[in-house]
């Protein structure tokens, strides 16, 4: 596995905030807090990190997750939500294009971010949250394009993507914030058969256990191939929760410094990179 991300705008303390920052986001706690990340994936990914240079025409660029969606040697070209987004999806398709992938593109009025898309390891089901950011054209064209998978549409009232809520953690197990937004979405996961398991279909989910995680941004993991999982600093009691999970599953855990300045921009760990499996 390697993995695709991009850099730091000298522009990204304009990045969309959903809310009023007590601080404003400070550029260099950022760059530090990045070159961590990257730095742990150097590390853990054997097909190393490709890393695209940034563009300070968009503060959000470095949240490349949601400009594209892999699966296999296919990669989906995403319309970005946010119109002042748009545009950043352009050096990832020539890079994906270069690296050998498929590439398709979305086309209007499909809008969808890749933070949206939950990839379940060892399921061909895969729910898309729709949210403020995606909509059903772009659910449409995912599915369509998307090879051998079923695609399945998960309201989402609350939240700005469905992996802001929900991560796999491995093949039976989510990770769910535990807030009032992250319970409904369990409950609505829970209630499809095909993502709960409970239907022999083709080939079904495996049956999903839900884990609830007191610090609701620790419900975003990052996990790297079957082995590795990388999380954040957090409060003791998702600290230990998260160890128990890994030790019990033979996961190893890894933890970066808390990414408070992409918090403070919506962003979470998966949103940072785009993981690219080897045999594509
Ligand atoms: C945005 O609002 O679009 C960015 N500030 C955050 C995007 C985070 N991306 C992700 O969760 N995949």
């Amino acid at each position: 596995m390697r993995a695709l991300v991009r850099g730091l705008a000298g522009s990204f303390a304009s990045a969309i905030c959903s809310g009023p920052l007590a601080e404003p986001i400070s550029l260099e706690l950022a760059q530090w807090q990045h070159q961590a990340y990257i730095a742990l994936l150097r590390k853990l990914l054997p097909g190393g990190v490709v890393e695209l240079p940034a563009d300070d025409r968009h503060p959000d660029c470095c949240f490349i997750e949601d400009t594209a969606v892999v699966a296999g040697h296919t990669a989906i070209i995403t319309r970005i939500g946010a119109p002042s987004r748009q545009g950043e999806e352009a050096p990832v398709a020539a890079a994906l294009a270069e690296l050998g992938y498929a590439v398709t593109r979305m086309t209007p009025p499909a809008t969808l971010d890749g933070g949206d898309v939950l990839q379940l390891p060892g399921s061909t089901h895969v729910p898309v949250g729709m949210s403020k950011r995606t909509n059903a054209e772009g659910i449409s064209q995912l599915a369509k394009a998307l090879p051998g998978r079923a695609v399945h549409a998960v309201p989402l009232p609350h939240g700005l993507h469905l992996k802001s809520l929900v991560t796999a953690l491995d093949a039976h197990t989510l990770l769910i914030a535990d807030t009032p937004a992250g319970r409904a979405l369990s409950a609505i996961l829970a209630s499809n058969p095909l993502l709960n398991g409970a239907i022999k279909g083709p080939r079904p989910s495996p049956r999903l256990q839900h884990v609830f995680v007191p610090d609701p941004i620790c419900a975003n993991v990052l996990l790297l191939g079957d082995r590795h999982v990388v999380t954040q600093g957090s409060d003791a009691a998702t600290e230990a929760l998260l160890d128990v999970l890994c030790a019990e599953r033979g996961l190893q855990l890894h933890r970066l410094p808390r990414a408070t300045e992409f918090i403070k921009a919506d962003g979470a760990l998966t949103c940072c990179s785009i993981l690219l499996p080897d045999g594509a």
